[in-house]
């Protein structure tokens, strides 16, 4: 009989950081309401969440490795909008965006998680930070949850 290890959902008692990109503000607060919504329907109390602003996503991946080394939170989340139609230099903005979350959390063994959008038009956008397509906000502050109880069961 194999051992099978899942990580619960639960937000009580966790602290975690979010690092959240301005650019695109319009769609990043609705991603950070939605993972903060997901979190109080989880437990967890927002006395426990630091919400760091930075100013596009480029700027993810550096504040999110600075958080995830403090040891001070048990996952870094990070929410930002990258709009095709909008950015000419989109290819390069998302590709560092989620090689450097990835890095954050490979070099700090902190769960980094990726909520931040890639799309090519703003209606993309809007679809997943809250419309018809859910909110990716929200599967992010899942995904934390579930990574910080998993990882504190692989400890
Ligand atoms: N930043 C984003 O978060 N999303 C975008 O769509 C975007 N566009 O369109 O360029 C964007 N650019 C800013 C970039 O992330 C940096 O903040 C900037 O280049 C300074 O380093």
């Amino acid at each position: 009989m194999y051992t099978e290890i899942n990580g619960s959902l639960q937000g009580a008692g966790r602290r975690f950081a979010l690092v959240v990109s301005r650019f695109n503000d319009f769609i990043t607060s609705r991603l950070l309401s939605g993972a903060v919504d997901c979190f109080v329907r989880h437990g967890g109390d927002t006395d426990n969440l630091t919400v760091v602003r930075v100013p596009g996503a480029f700027e993810i991946p550096l504040t999110a490795s600075k958080l995830a080394k403090s040891l001070k939170y048990d996952g870094v989340i990070c929410l930002g909008a990258i709009i095709r139609g909008s950015t000419p230099h989109f290819d390069y903005i998302a590709a560092e965006a989620a090689k450097g979350v990835a890095q954050a959390g490979l070099t700090s063994l902190v769960p980094v998680i990726f909520g931040i959008l890639t799309t090519d038009s703003i209606e993309q956008a809007v679809e997943r930070a809250g419309a018809k397509s859910g909110n990716k906000g929200w599967d992010a502050m899942m995904s934390a949850m579930e990574m910080a109880d998993l990882f504190d069961q692989l400890a």
